[in-house]
């Protein structure tokens, strides 16, 4: 089905939507039986790159030399680290310090979310320690005084972490509070349900397997439609000063 052309993936100067009809496979350095949706990346003006790795059974993921985060969306893979090896089955998660040899080979036929980035050090602050862990052993807040808006942060709330990874799970009908524009820009995957995503000056209807890159101060909300949780995993650069990188 060609759909005459039509899609909802919409590039524009500070936002991205991609809809999985439009996604395109590519192989990155290192990967065996894996390929590659690259969703974000320096090349559109990100300053961190994310993108969804597609294993066969026995399929790995390249090295990289920044910091990687992995959480796996669909299958189960080995995450080979430090002598030992992890198993990390759905919503399994590793963060993976700059400069750690590791493997990530997957049992079966999986789906991983990847998120890499050269890592922003800190004078006086030890870099973060590898983390292994699962969602599912991570408590959840209220985002404000929302209950039906719940949180959950996947990386510890310490300054030594140049980003942040959470999910959000929207109760139908539940909505961001207020329109954010902030400095840090967001990298995010749609796990499950749907709703409508305003990005910029415009409204986009969204679902499972969308992804969205927001730039620095894109004017952001989302409001959950459909009678299931709307449910995204959402990256923020984080805890740096907005001068950082910007050392000659
Ligand atoms: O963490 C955040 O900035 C989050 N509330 N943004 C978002 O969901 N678009
Ligand atoms: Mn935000």
């Amino acid at each position: 089905m060609h759909n005459l052309g039509q899609t909802r993936s919409s590039q524009q100067p500070n936002h991205l939507l991609l809809t999985a009809d439009t996604f395109v496979s590519t192989r990155l350095p290192g990967m065996k039986a894996c390929s590659a949706i690259v969703h974000a990346g320096p090349a559109m003006g990100a300053k961190f790159t994310q993108y969804t790795a597609e294993f066969e059974a026995g399929g790995e993921l390249g090295s990289t030399a920044a910091q990687r985060f992995v959480f796996v969306i669909e299958g189960a893979v080995a995450l080979e680290v430090e002598g030992q090896r992890n198993e990390l089955g759905r919503r399994g998660y590793a963060y993976l310090p700059e400069g750690s040899r590791h493997r990530v080979v997957a049992a079966k036929t999986s789906r991983v979310a990847v998120i890499e980035k050269l890592y922003q050090a800190l004078d006086s602050v030890h870099s973060p320690r590898l983390l292994v862990s699962n969602e599912d052993a991570v408590s959840s807040h209220p985002l404000g005084d929302d209950p039906d808006l719940q949180v959950k942060c996947l990386l510890p709330d310490e300054m030594s972490f140049d980003f942040a990874v959470n999910t959000m799970v929207y109760q139908p009908g539940a909505a961001l509070s207020m329109v954010e524009m902030h400095v840090m820009e967001h990298g995010l995957i749609m796990l499950e349900g749907g709703g409508i995503y305003r990005l910029g000056d415009s409204w986009y209807p969204v679902t499972a397997g969308d992804f969205i890159w927001m730039g620095p101060w894109c004017p952001q909300w989302f409001g959950a439609l459909g009678k299931v949780p709307a449910k995204y995993l959402i990256y923020k650069d984080w805890n740096r000063h907005p001068l950082a990188d910007r050392r000659p």
